[in-house]
């Protein structure tokens, strides 16, 4: 059954591609990273979320605060800074009042500084897809939910080029 083969074969090829280029140790459910070429695990710019003391991805039916927070051409977010208490999962939901494009990128003050240094050295390179970080057009509404498990603060920053420098950051305060 030439048909049938034909059939098996060519999902099977394209898993082994699949699977060939995903990171061996990707966990499913694992946060979207910016590709197979920019491993999150292997790469220092970029620890797991759970590593740094940031939190963890959010999970919708745990939200217990919905915290709004503005993004203008100011290279503000408003609010700069807000509270929750560690343990909490919190909606973030953002929206871009300015016509540029801006971003919310959770982390902390030394790796976000380092991944705006990454992001220059690679022009194009977005956080869309990851769990941490919201990337929207002007005009745009979005939502990130996070869980901050961890006591002190977590920055966060828009790596726009030029923007993170302009002083386009804030703070969580995790208590
Ligand atoms: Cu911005």
């Amino acid at each position: 059954m030439p048909s049938l083969l034909h059939s098996l074969r060519l999902p099977l090829a394209a898993l082994l591609l699949a699977t060939t280029a995903l990171p061996l140790h990707a966990a499913p459910g694992a946060p979207h990273t910016h590709g197979a070429a920019h491993d999150r695990a292997h790469d220092p710019e970029h620890p797991a979320p759970a590593e740094d003391g940031t939190g963890v991805p959010g999970q919708a039916g745990a939200v217990t605060r919905t915290i709004e927070v503005d993004m203008g051409d100011d290279m503000r977010f408003t609010p700069a800074a807000f509270d929750v208490r560690a343990g909490e999962t919190v909606r973030i939901a953002l929206r871009n009042r300015g016509m540029l494009r801006h971003e919310l990128v959770l982390g902390n003050a030394q790796t976000l500084a380092a991944h705006y240094d990454a992001m220059l050295a690679r022009p194009g390179m977005t956080h869309e897809h990851t769990a941490n970080a919201l990337s929207l057009d002007g005009g745009e509404t979005g939502e990130l939910l996070w869980r901050f498990t961890d006591a002190g603060t977590v920055s966060f920053a828009c790596l726009e080029p030029g923007h993170y420098p302009a002083g386009m950051r804030g703070e969580v305060r995790v208590r």
